[in-house]
């Protein structure tokens, strides 16, 4: 196998964001740009040789084209074998799970999640580590320094491998294994839930679900598993993973899964629904006519933990993000365990999980997951939702009614500006920042604010800081408004307001949120000139 050291110079910009290094794909395609990335994360590591690679994506445009190149520079580089999810498919979730279960070095995720694909679209890349998690900041920071400065990449010359079909091949003398893309991953949720009884559900003929695949990666796991081996009957909606995702925006939300909403909220709704996003790892929860908020939904989780036979011996204790609303916070002071506040990114939580610290955690954008892999876990938290349902034969509805009748509701939405001008994002934060030291104690719009701060977290187990995470706000009846800019987008910036309230009082849980948190959004606007600096009336997308 001869090994052949391209020349090449460093290009500006690619650090890695909240979950890896994203750009328009026309970026992804100029020469060399992501043999530099991929050098400099090889270059980053250490002792690597001989150990094996899992690599596989989402499936969008550009994935196949990708997987031939890190191929090759993974043979040229040293590596003893890769793992390839077959068609260079592996959903977040399950390259996880192959990483931990044939405890690979790491692997390579190619995905840019929710962001739309296709050519005029984005890619992604990134890179986990053995225990099958996000590389934490040092090691995405010490990739970021060495594509400042690489001048050559390695590859070899030779002809690309066939995706599709099983089994074993060599690319150079690198053995190469191209793995079914579900069956680890399946196997890995039975373990974990009650099959049987889920599979009564669906039989009971009383029972019925929708599961919006949005063309994208889940489409395959969610057939396998719900349809062949649950027995839902054909439930899965736009399941086949298309290169652009059918030209939609693969972001299970409110407004970009309305397909979805528009049949649970419809006549003869099922009694639930589900959707992920364009890599798996994100979930959302519908019930006939009801939507379940992802901090809620985990809050409700961690309460039935004890249902699901995965679970059932007790978390040891839970996680969430700092802008994810402290409904969890509220069930783990009740079962009596932790509960920790990271920063926004999954890679946060990897140390908790290790450490045995917290089996759950989840963040406000639809992410929810456990130790059972390193990621968020989109189908997990369906089946999870599913386990729930089948013992307690309630509906959602009636389960998030008690939920909050117990623990009163945290009312809560997020409010997205998307693709604003960036230096007018950036002024808007700076001017928010600047008011630091004379807002706590100022009245506004009656609401009085106790504290203002941006946040930082001290990783509780190798006591790593992270700064400026978003800017809180508090006020003194414990309501929060939180401001920051997204890491995973592509084009301008976008800014994500998040607004909560918290209210104990039964008769007021119908509210709807936008309703029961106007008077935050309106001291959002006042404090930080939102539709000024926007240059926006209404936000872009509204959780
Ligand atoms: C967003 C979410 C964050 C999530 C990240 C990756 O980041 O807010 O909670 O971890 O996406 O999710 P940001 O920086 O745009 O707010 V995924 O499904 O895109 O990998
Ligand atoms: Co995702």
């Amino acid at each position: 196998m001869e090994i052949i050291k391209v020349q090449t110079q460093p290009f500006n910009g690619q650090k890695p964001g909240t979950s890896g290094l994203r750009k328009q794909v026309s970026i992804f395609q100029q020469a060399h740009y992501l043999e530099n990335f991929v050098q400099s994360i090889f270059n980053a590591l250490e002792d690597f040789q001989g150990k094996t690679l899992v690599l596989g994506g989402d499936g969008r445009y550009h994935n196949r084209t990708a997987i031939q190149i890190i191929l090759k520079m993974a043979a040229a580089n040293g590596f003893g074998r890769v793992l390839v999810g077959q068609g260079g498919i592996l959903s977040t979730p399950a390259a996880s799970a192959v990483i931990r279960k044939n405890k690979a070095f790491g692997g390579i995720i190619l995905s840019a999640s929710h962001n739309p694909g296709g050519p005029d679209g984005d890619f992604g890349i990134k890179y986990n580590i053995s225990n099958g998690g996000p590389a934490p900041e040092k090691v995405t920071d010490a990739i970021y320094q060495i594509t400042q400065d690489i001048s050559v990449y390695q590859s070899i010359e030779t002809a690309d491998i066939d995706l599709d079909r099983l089994g074993s091949v060599k690319m150079g003398d690198m053995p190469v294994e191209v793995i079914d893309s579900v069956t680890d991953y399946a196997e890995l949720m039975e373990t974990l839930f009650d099959f049987e009884r889920i599979k009564q559900l669906f039989n009971s003929g009383a029972f019925s679900m929708a599961f919006d695949a949005m063309h994208a990666v889940t489409g395959p796991y969610a057939k396998a598993i719900l349809e062949d081996r649950l027995g839902a009957g054909n439930i899965v909606l736009n399941g086949e993973p298309l290169e652009d995702f059918g030209k939609g925006h693969p972001d299970p939300n409110l407004t970009y899964a309305k397909e979805l909403v528009d049949i649970l909220y419809g006549t003869n709704a099922p009694q639930f629904g589900a959707a992920s996003d364009g890599d798996g790892d994100r979930n959302m929860i519908l019930g006939q006519g009801c939507f379940v908020t992802p901090s809620d939904s985990l809050a409700v989780m961690a309460a039935n933990a004890h249902l699901v036979p995965g679970y059932s011996q007790g978390i040891a204790g839970v996680a969430r993000s700092m802008p994810t609303s402290a409904a969890v916070d509220r069930v783990a002071k009740q079962l009596g365990i932790a509960c920790y506040e990271t920063p926004t990114g999954w890679k946060f939580f990897g140390n908790l999980l290790d450490a045995g610290k917290v089996t759950l955690c989840g963040e406000e954008s639809f992410g929810t997951g456990s130790d059972h892999v390193r990621e968020k876990d989109g189908l997990w938290a369906v089946l999870f939702w599913l386990n729930i349902l089948a013992v307690r034969q309630q509906s959602v509805q009636q389960i998030l009614k008690q939920h909050w009748a117990q623990y009163g509701r945290n009312f809560y939405s997020r409010h997205d500006y998307e693709n604003v001008d960036a230096a007018q994002a950036k002024t808007l934060m700076d001017e928010l920042e600047a008011q630091f030291d004379s807002l706590p104690g100022k009245t506004i719009s009656g609401a009085r604010i106790t504290f203002a701060d941006n946040f930082s977290y001290t990783d509780p187990v190798d006591n790593s800081r992270s700064e400026k995470q978003g800017i809180r706000i508090g006020f003194a009846d414990g309501s929060r408004i939180v401001f920051r800019l997204s890491g995973t987008g592509t084009a301008g910036a976008t800014l994500r307001i998040y607004l909560e309230r918290f209210e104990a009082n039964t008769d007021l849980h119908d509210l709807d949120a936008q309703e029961a948190l106007a008077d935050l959004i309106q001291i959002a606007d006042e404090l930080a000139k939102v539709k000024h600096y926007t240059k926006r009336e209404q936000p872009s997308v509204i959780t």
